[in-house]
């Protein structure tokens, strides 16, 4: 056996004008409660920081700028004290944030920092933005700006190996970010490199007839309802599929009094099982103990990729 002890650490309602102050210190509590279960590696969603801005058209740039890390987000006086609780738990995190890079680029990106060496080990910048340049001509519309805000990630799907974490047997883990888990390809090119944890924070919208678009999705339950199974099914699926552990973490509720964000965070067997998940749309800890030789199975047998893998058909999956 290989074990490892992981949580997911979802984030309830967070609104436009909550002082950064008070999310990053539900940050920490939940830190704290992973840490009293023994977690050894704690997953935050995506822009855990803040709300999800993206859903607003933002025209002043001071307030757009605060919704961002500027420059190394350990560093960054917003989100450094996490780092630095993570380091002095001993406790591993993965974490999104918006990041304005030096150049003056943006993205929605992650880390995965590395607590007993005090440094970030692995970078993601997200991939497929969803949602649009412009918004609705609805200005009560909940808007999905991602394209406005951020540039697509250049720095692909890279698998990486944590030391001394899973008994000193350096799991393979990958990141990817919330739409990214919707897409195939994002889980196949980390499993293509062996990964065995694959880590996702998310934002996703319950209720947002103008962003889901169909029939269904006009009735708010029946919306939600929708919302929380495409999630599971495709943590689920992607999982099996790739014989990996997931784990996943969101930001939930009902954020300003009418902008609903599912919940759903689970941590996923590499046979689809969900072996945890969140029970409510606040803040949350879930943990549960993986053992990653359960990802052999999958990769030797099944999804065998060397043996039963037939690429020579596969070509359309690259070309425009
Ligand atoms: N944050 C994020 O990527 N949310 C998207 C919403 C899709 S827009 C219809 C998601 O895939 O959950």
């Amino acid at each position: 056996a290989r074990m490892l002890r992981v949580a997911a650490a979802q984030l309830g309602a967070t609104h436009r004008s909550d002082p950064r102050s008070e999310t990053l210190d539900r940050m920490l509590q939940l830190l704290d409660d992973a840490a009293s279960q023994s977690a050894e590696l704690v997953l935050f969603p995506e822009t855990a920081f803040t709300t999800f801005f993206p859903r607003y058209l933002i025209n002043d740039s001071v307030e757009l700028d605060s919704f961002f890390e500027h420059g190394d987000v350990t560093k960054s006086p917003g989100a450094a004290p996490l780092f630095d609780k993570a380091k002095q738990l001993g406790i591993d995190i993965s974490v999104g944030f918006a990041e304005a890079a030096d150049n003056g680029e943006r993205f929605n990106s992650s880390v995965y920092y590395h607590a007993k060496s005090g440094s970030v080990l692995a970078k993601y910048r997200k991939i497929h933005l969803p949602g649009d340049f412009e918004p609705f001509a609805d200005p009560e519309a909940t808007n999905q700006l991602e394209k406005r805000y951020f540039k697509p990630g250049n720095l692909g799907f890279e698998a990486f190996r944590v030391p001394d974490l899973a008994e000193g047997s350096e799991p393979i883990m990958g990141m990817m970010i919330c739409n990214d888990r919707r897409w195939p390809e994002s889980w196949r090119c980390l499993s293509l490199q062996g990964v065995e944890v694959v880590l996702c924070g998310y934002n996703t919208a319950g209720f947002a007839p103008d962003l889901w678009g169909s029939d269904k999705n006009q009735d708010p339950q029946k919306a939600e309802e929708t919302a929380l199974f495409l999630h599971k099914l495709v943590m689920q699926s992607n999982s099996y599929m790739n014989a990996t552990f997931s784990i996943c973490a969101a930001r939930a509720g009902m954020d300003d009094g009418k902008f609903s964000l599912i919940g759903g965070s689970c941590i996923v067997g590499p046979e689809g099982d969900i072996l945890a998940e969140t029970k409510t749309v606040d803040d949350e800890i879930i943990v549960a103990d993986c053992d990653l030789e359960l990802c052999r199975q999958g990769k030797t047998r099944t999804f065998d990729f060397a043996r039963h893998r037939r690429v020579e058909h596969y070509k359309r999956i690259v070309e425009q």
